[in-house]
């Protein structure tokens, strides 16, 4: 039966992501701290606080707040001394190799898993050179990568192990932080994420030394009035911003469990549509954050396109995006590298012309999330 003659568009547009808000009451509590505090960035209490209390929350043994993931990883870079080529994954938002390039490095495109989206640990190995200096890994919606098999590979190779965990706020394998694995990872608290500050992000780390030289490095390579030891840049994250973030911490696991909800209703309502494939399932000792909701839509078996479903659900007031559609490698500043080509990255280019992320954030209501699913088993031909 083709249900699309009952269901009507959403009157209010649903979009892929709304971010959580505390209430006015909080901040304006924590706004006259600050005043009265008369300090509102550089180090002051709220970030030192805030700092503390991450570093607790996230199971890391070290950690800096940055004002956005994109400065965070860029200093992450810096301090590991990072050169010539770094193996990273196409199928990331533009960040990931955008910072490879602010710091001359040129990334070097490694083809995705299937299953999980994350760069494929077993590839790894044939795209290393001597040039190559590190490894920049992404936990792709979440999901963490094969983290042992990147070390390994590192380890026998004396390369540096960066993971961009800007999805990945909270998850934890096996009771351990997911920050704790590789060299440095980076948190981003952009407002579109579980967790944030509006905009935001940290690194976590295992080395106290490494913490040390990021802190120079996040404020200009000051040392002290007298002393500017390297070029460092602003990567401060003020004190409204911090205080937010102290605020925010208070919802995050309510908001991680709405989320886990409603992606048991997506399963529920999309297990077994032929052509659809959902979200990766992890093993059982990995903590999840449920940030986002993917699915993958296999044109020749679904009998229409992922471009087809995107199209139709906007007439229906569903805004889902297609992240990440286009590949990273199929930017004008990356097409022309010897890694971009499409035969390097067969998994990357199927995964990218089928991915769509549905609308996921906690005020979504169950209902609206069964229409949506009934929508897009509507489309089916
Ligand atoms: N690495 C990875 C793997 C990342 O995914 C990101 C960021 C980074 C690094 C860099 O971290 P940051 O420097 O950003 O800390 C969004 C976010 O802006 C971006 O942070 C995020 N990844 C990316 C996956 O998604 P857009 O271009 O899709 O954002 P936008 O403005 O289209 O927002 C998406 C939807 O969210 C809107 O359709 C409506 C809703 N929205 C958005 C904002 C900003 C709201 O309802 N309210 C809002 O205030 O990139």
């Amino acid at each position: 039966m083709n249900t699309m003659t009952t269901l009507e568009p959403f009157p209010e547009r649903i979009y892929v992501t709304r971010p959580v808000f505390p209430t006015i009451d909080e901040v304006t509590e924590k706004l006259q701290d600050i005043w009265q505090s008369k300090w509102l960035t550089n180090n002051g209490p709220q970030h030192t606080m805030l700092e503390r209390e991450l570093t607790e929350f996230l199971r890391v043994p070290c950690l800096s707040l940055f004002n956005n993931g994109t400065i965070a990883l860029m200093v992450a870079c810096q301090s590991l001394r990072l050169s010539g080529e770094v193996i990273t994954t196409p199928f990331t938002f533009a960040a990931t190799p955008h910072v490879l390039s602010w710091n001359n490095i040129t990334p070097i495109f490694c083809d995705i898993d299937a299953d999980t989206m994350n760069i494929d640990a077993d590839k790894i190995e044939s795209m290393i050179t001597p040039h190559t200096t590190a490894i920049l890994a992404v936990h792709v919606f979440g999901t963490p990568c094969n983290v042992d098999k990147i070390q390994d590979v590192a380890d026998r190779y004396g390369l540096k192990v960066v993971y961009d965990a800007a999805h990945a706020f909270g998850v934890e394998i096996d009771g351990r932080g997911i920050g704790t694995f590789g060299d440095i990872s980076m948190f981003s608290f952009h407002a579109t994420k579980l967790y944030h500050t509006l905009e935001g992000g940290a690194l976590a780390m295992n080395d106290v030394n490494v913490k040390q030289r990021i802190d120079l490095l996040k404020n200009f390579g000051i040392k002290n009035e007298e002393e500017v030891v390297m070029p460092g840049i602003n990567g401060k994250l003020d004190e409204i911003r911090a205080a937010i973030g102290r605020i925010m911490l208070g919802y995050v696991e309510g908001e991680r469990l709405k989320r886990r909800r409603l992606h048991a209703v997506y399963d529920e309502e999309l297990a077994g549509v032929d052509g659809l494939t959902l979200m990766p399932k992890t093993a059982a000792d990995v903590k999840l954050n449920w940030q986002y909701y993917v699915v993958r839509v296999d044109e020749k078996i679904f009998g229409r396109s992922r471009d087809y479903v995107y199209d139709e659900l906007r007439n229906y007031n569903v805004f889902a995006r297609k992240y990440f559609h286009p590949l990273c490698s199929e930017f004008t500043c990356y097409r022309q590298l010897n890694s971009s080509a499409v035969a390097n990255l067969p998994t990357a280019n199927a995964v990218a012309g089928q991915v769509l992320s549905l609308p996921m954030y906690g005020a979504l209501a169950e209902d609206d999330v069964r229409k949506i699913c009934a929508l897009i088993k509507s489309f089916r031909r």
